[in-house]
């Protein structure tokens, strides 16, 4: 098995400090989050920009702070949004694809998502993934439910994506794909043979089905975007936590943890 990549989902676009006082919402505070995730075994942060007063932005600069902060603490891959939040046009969303981060999200179709609807039109999946390709950018793929996994294999097959194709299955969304085992292993089933994937369970999900990626050889996503709790009950105390966590229990179950530079051999991002 290949060694396991942990992203840390830092921020994300809905969770507030009221319903979790550490998350970090500032450039500066998202940039020493990464660092303290990436010390705990990350090797990729997944990032969101908010304006001071904690609502969700897709602007450029807020995102190149971010990227400044975190690059000049650690060697993570950072991974910038393009779901941004619900009602943002898909233009707006887009923009600091421009940066040339070295991932970005790339949501492959709409989901009721709660109350709202997380819109994604195919012709906007083309653009997205058309200017990801002219900028360098790695996608990896954000399958919420079980159709947008079809939908990347269409894409992938008339050339739309690059392959091997890495996935992200967010699993526990309200209005998308359950947080459960037989939904994982659904979704396995129909995985294109060369793909990489990763699992986001959301809330009381993450933990079963992060246990699962690890035994299953496929990579992590913890972090305050999809769960702000450590048990039921109990809020965690940051993001690292969540992240040290997973190390740990890697670590019991004999897989091994990858770097930075490991996680971009693993992912076909590496060099020469
Ligand atoms: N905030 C969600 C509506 C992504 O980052 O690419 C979408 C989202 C997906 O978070
Ligand atoms: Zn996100």
């Amino acid at each position: 098995m290949d060694k396991l990549i942990i992203t840390a989902a830092l921020t994300g676009a809905e969770v507030t400090r009221d319903q979790q006082p550490a998350l970090p919402i500032t450039p500066e505070e998202i940039g020493i989050a990464a660092a303290a995730c990436a010390e705990a075994g990350a090797s990729i942060v997944h990032v969101h920009a908010r304006w001071p007063d904690g609502s969700p932005t897709q602007d450029k600069e807020v995102y190149r702070q971010i990227m400044d902060e975190v690059r000049q603490r650690c060697e993570v891959i950072v991974q910038i949004s393009t779901g941004g939040a619900v009602g943002m046009t898909a233009q707006e969303r887009l923009a600091p694809v421009a940066l040339r981060p070295e991932m970005a999200t790339l949501s492959m179709g709409s989901v009721n998502f709660g109350g709202d609807v997380f819109y994604n039109h195919p012709a906007d999946i083309d653009a997205y993934a058309r200017e990801m390709q002219l900028q360098g950018v790695k996608p990896e793929l954000e399958i919420f439910d079980s159709g947008m996994l079809a939908t990347a294999r269409r894409w992938l097959a008339k050339g739309a994506l690059p392959s091997p194709a890495h996935v992200d299955f967010v699993l526990g969304v309200p209005g998308g794909m359950a947080g459960t085992p037989q939904a994982l292993m659904y979704m396995l089933s129909e995985l294109p043979p060369d793909a990489t994937w990763t699992v986001a369970g959301i809330g009381a999900a993450q933990l079963p089905l992060t246990t699962m990626a690890i035994l299953l050889g496929g990579h992590v996503r913890v972090g305050f975007e999809d769960n702000i709790f450590y048990r039921k009950g109990e809020l965690a105390v940051s993001n690292a936590q969540l992240v040290a966590r997973v190390a740990r229990l890697a670590g019991e179950l004999g897989r091994l943890v990858a770097t930075p530079a490991e996680a971009r051999q693993i992912l076909h991002m590496a060099q020469g």
